[in-house]
């Protein structure tokens, strides 16, 4: 049986990961940090799982702290680590820079050294990303080759991994992987990223529970798949013959606007836009109730304006493609917020 350590196992892409490791018999060890109210809420179900029971151990962590990094791996000896810990908001790395720095970049040399240090045969993967790119003018769709120029402290933070990651392997002849991700969603997604933003406000605003949505930049283009698709990818990464690093992406972009659009279609409200830039709004084109707004407070210090991925080289070499559609992706997230707002 196979061990894999992943920090990061509450978050969105932790709790599918963990589950597509359980099907595929591994052990499953996940770092948590402690929280004065439970975190556990994505994989709750995995845990309350009595299958599970033998073969899933969660243990307090954090990648701010190294000697407790360097207790685990020598414990749990894993075949197979995921670093999927990190302050993941991109906005929000403006308000705490320094801790994004902290757990978004160093955090990632701390693990990388107790895995060098413990001498054992790990494979390690680092969630990098597609902010990397910072959708400079002229270099869409970004592949492997696009040239980096973060935009954020998040971005200059996982920077830093991305480079770490590759003098790893490269210096000690580790086996380790960086996944260049572009944006995937769910239903288990944060609750202040855009597209679960508007999905929960598709849910309450149905259910009679919230009046408008408030966005920032509706220009903004991202390159959106599903979660469930891209941790298959991770997966994948670390099955082959030798490390390298891959982008994982749709090949597809859409603005957010398209977002709002198609959320709302999905509960039969057709969005009419009027106006630009902060006094844009959107009305139900029945009703004339105004159901979106712009509010400058989401507004970035630096904005990546254009995400599109090419993930051309994943799709040959690993044989990842992703399989969930845009228009499905959207779908299975209002459905799953609409039950949450009470409505089937
Ligand atoms: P989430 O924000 O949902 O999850 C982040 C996880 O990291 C949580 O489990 C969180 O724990 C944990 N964490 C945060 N800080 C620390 C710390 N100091 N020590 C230990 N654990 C910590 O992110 P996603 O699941 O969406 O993303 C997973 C990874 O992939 C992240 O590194 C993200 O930056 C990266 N990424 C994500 C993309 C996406 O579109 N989702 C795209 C490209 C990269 P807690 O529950 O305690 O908060
Ligand atoms: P992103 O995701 O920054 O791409 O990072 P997010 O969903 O936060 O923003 C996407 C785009 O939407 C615009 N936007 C808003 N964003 C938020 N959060 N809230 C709003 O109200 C709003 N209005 C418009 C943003 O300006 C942006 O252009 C995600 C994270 O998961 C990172 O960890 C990951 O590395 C990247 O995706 C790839």
């Amino acid at each position: 049986m196979k061990k894999a350590l992943i920090t990061g196992i509450t978050g969105q892409d932790g709790s599918y990961l963990a589950e597509l490791l359980l099907e595929k018999d591994y052990e499953v060890h996940g770092i948590v940090r402690r929280h004065s109210t439970s975190c556990t809420d994505r994989i709750d179900h995995l845990l309350n799982d009595k299958s599970n029971e033998d073969r899933l151990f969660l243990h307090y962590g954090d990648l701010t702290d190294s000697s407790n990094l360097h207790r685990l791996i020598t414990e749990i000896k894993p075949d197979e680590v995921y670093n999927l810990a990190a302050q993941s908001h991109v906005a929000v790395s403006f308000e705490v820079p320094e801790y994004t720095a902290e757990a978004t970049g160093v955090g990632t040399v701390k693990l990388l050294e107790a895995i060098r240090q413990s001498g054992l045969p790990i494979k390690f993967y680092q969630a990098s990303t597609s902010e990397l790119f910072g959708g400079i003018p002229g270099t869409a769709p970004q592949s492997e080759k696009t040239p980096f120029y973060p935009k954020s402290p998040y971005g200059a933070a996982k920077l830093y991994s991305f480079w770490i990651t590759k003098n790893y392997r490269e210096s000690y002849e580790m086996f380790a992987c960086n996944g260049i991700l572009f944006n995937h969603e769910s239903p288990r997604r944060g609750e202040n990223f855009v597209t679960r933003k508007i999905t929960l406000a598709v849910g309450k605003i149905m259910a009679g529970k919230q009046e408008k949505l408030s966005l920032g930049n509706l220009d903004a283009k991202r390159d959106w798949g599903f979660a469930g698709d891209y941790v298959e990818g991770m997966w994948l990464m670390l099955q082959q013959d030798k490390p390298d690093d891959y982008v994982l992406a749709t090949n597809e972009t859409h603005t957010v606007r398209e977002f709002v659009e198609l959320a709302f279609k999905e509960v039969d409200v057709d969005i009419e836009w009027r106006g630009t830039g902060v006094d844009e709004k959107g009305y139900c084109k029945k009703t004339g109730k105004l159901l979106v707004d712009v509010d400058p407070q989401y507004f970035r210090p630096a904005e990546v304006k254009l995400l599109w991925g090419d993930s051309n080289k994943a799709e040959t070499a690993l044989g990842w493609r992703r399989k969930t559609s845009f228009r499905d992706l959207v779908k299975m997230m209002v459905r799953s917020d609409l039950k949450i707002a009470g409505i089937k």
